[in-house]
């Protein structure tokens, strides 16, 4: 399958598939792998890839009403355009976007363009901008899915969500987060709410921190799959649920958005990884 693999001035890299234009490495010089991508990824150029960064949209999770369409909307499930590449004496920016086609015009029936820029240096800034080319405002809910690489998922927290309302998709229902940092000890699926928060993902056992700071968004995402459903999803090993969790930053249900005819909406996911 068709990618790029961008390098920075400062040796960092990254490596993006036209297929979704979907980011499926990063790695700042000097560090380990930020990304997590499953062993199991199937790349046969029609499929989500497993990992990395999946864009989520126009829709973000089933279908509201037509269970038969994908998850997760079209965009990371069709080739986008690379629209430049270029470097400056810190970053390498590279561009792609899309055009929905009419199968997509189906399934969404507003005309918009999309463009991903993805800014490298010794962080992944990736830039969602939607712009509505209708004659008509619609509503959208995207996420730049992010997973990430941890050593033992049982062992990482996050802060930045404290005190912070979420709709919990394992438990059904909303709740509250307490004044404490999220911790995994089962299946985790969570959309907190109306948040701006930058996010951390604190790794003892990789004596690393990740912050997650984005703009544009006021959901964030986070989920690991647990055992039993990581055993039900055939592009997922059964074993690597240990080894990542999502931190998605997201624009969803109640925060979803309204983009008037003629205007763009941005979000923007700023991924850095620091040594603790
Ligand atoms: O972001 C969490 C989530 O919505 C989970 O419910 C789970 O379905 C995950 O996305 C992966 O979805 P996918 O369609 O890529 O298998």
């Amino acid at each position: 399958m068709p990618r790029l693999q961008l390098a920075s001035p400062d040796g960092s890299t990254a490596t993006v598939y036209q297929h979704g234009a979907h980011i499926s490495h990063f790695q700042p010089a000097g560090q380990s792998p930020v990304l997590w991508m499953s062993q199991s990824c199937v790349y046969d150029g029609k499929s989500p890839l497993r990992g990395g960064v999946p864009i989520c949209f126009p829709w973000f999770g089933p279908h509201a009403e037509r269970s038969e369409l994908p998850s997760h909307g079209y965009a990371r499930i069709r080739p986008w355009d690379v629209d430049s590449i270029t470097s400056t004496d810190t970053h390498t920016i590279a561009v792609f976007s899309m055009t929905p086609n009419d199968a997509e015009l189906e399934m969404f029936p507003n005309t918009c363009h999309v463009r991903l820029t993805v800014t490298l240096s010794s962080a992944l800034t990736m830039a969602l901008e939607i712009t509505n080319t209708s004659d008509s405002a619609f509503t959208i809910s995207t996420a730049l899915h992010s997973y990430f690489e941890v050593d033992d998922v049982k062992n990482v927290n996050i802060t930045g969500l404290e005190n912070t309302q979420y709709l919990s998709k394992v438990e059904g229902g909303t709740y509250t987060q307490d004044d404490q940092p999220i911790k995994f000890t089962r299946e985790t699926d969570r959309v907190y709410q109306n948040t701006t928060t930058t996010c951390l993902l604190h790794d003892p056992d990789k004596q690393r921190q990740i912050a997650i700071e984005k703009t544009g968004s006021k959901s964030t995402v986070v989920w690991n799959p647990w055992i039993e459903k990581s055993k039900n999803m055939p592009d997922f090993g059964d074993d690597e649920w240990p080894s990542m969790c999502c931190i998605e930053t997201a624009a969803a249900g109640p925060d979803a958005i309204t983009i008037e005819p003629g205007q763009a909406h941005t979000i923007t996911a700023k991924i850095s990884a620091q040594s603790t």
